[in-house]
Parts: C-alpha cells; sequence; structure tokens
C-alpha cells in the first residue's frame, strides 16, 4: 500500500534540488513557488493535472488560488519537512505548468 516513510532530506539536497528548479525556493520549511497562469481557466486546468498527479502519488501539496495565481507550498506531512517525495512533485509541476505556459 504506502511506501517507506519518507526521509527528511539535508540542507545541501534541498539546496541542490532547488538550483534545479528555477522559480522555487525554500519558504517556512517549504518547497514554494507561485505561477501565474493567463487565466482561472489556464490555473484551474494545471491544478486539475496537479491534483490527479499528486493523488497517485498519494502526496498532496498545500496551494492557494486567486483567478490566475496559484501559490504552492510542498513539504512531507509525515516526514515533517521536505522530502525527495516533494522534489517529484515540483518536477511534476513544472511540466505541467509549462502546458499552460506555454514554454
Ligand atoms: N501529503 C503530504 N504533502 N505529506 C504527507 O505526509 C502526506 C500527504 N501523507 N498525503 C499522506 C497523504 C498520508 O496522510 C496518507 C495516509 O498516505
Amino acid at each position: 500500500m504506502s511506501n517507506a516513510k519518507p526521509v527528511k532530506l539535508s540542507e545541501a539536497e534541498i539546496a541542490s534540488a532547488v538550483s534545479k528548479l528555477p522559480g522555487w525556493k525554500v519558504e517556512d520549511g517549504k518547497l514554494h513557488r507561485e505561477y501565474a497562469f493567463i487565466d482561472f481557466v489556464a490555473a484551474f486546468a494545471f491544478m486539475s493535472g496537479a491534483a490527479l498527479v499528486a493523488q497517485a502519488m498519494d502526496h498532496h501539496p498545500e496551494w492557494f488560488n486567486v483567478w490566475n495565481k496559484v501559490r504552492i507550498d510542498l513539504a512531507t506531512h509525515d516526514a515533517g519537512g521536505i522530502t525527495a517525495l516533494d522534489v517529484k512533485l515540483a518536477y511534476s509541476m513544472e511540466e505541467l505548468a509549462e502546458r499552460q505556459l506555454g514554454k
């Protein structure tokens, strides 16, 4: 069913991960990014895709949406910090966002 308990990444591992994820930073001990899409439909399309990925991973974002903006915080509550699951979800979100941002 669920995988082994996720392990918190070290400061160095987090720094290395963030350096490969443009737009992402660590804020309040969570991986943080804000996207600005063209409109609400694009923002919600991104969120719909991300929701399916999150559910498949059994790993869920903290996020906040107003019209075209989506503010995201990723942390692993079971581990009390940032784990490889958060990095993986951030990469998936980047892929999904690119589709909406047309990059
Ligand atoms: N999402 C996040 N971000 N952190 C978790 O620790 C977590 C989760 N745990 N989604 C999962 C669900 C856990 O509660 C279930 C029981 O697997």
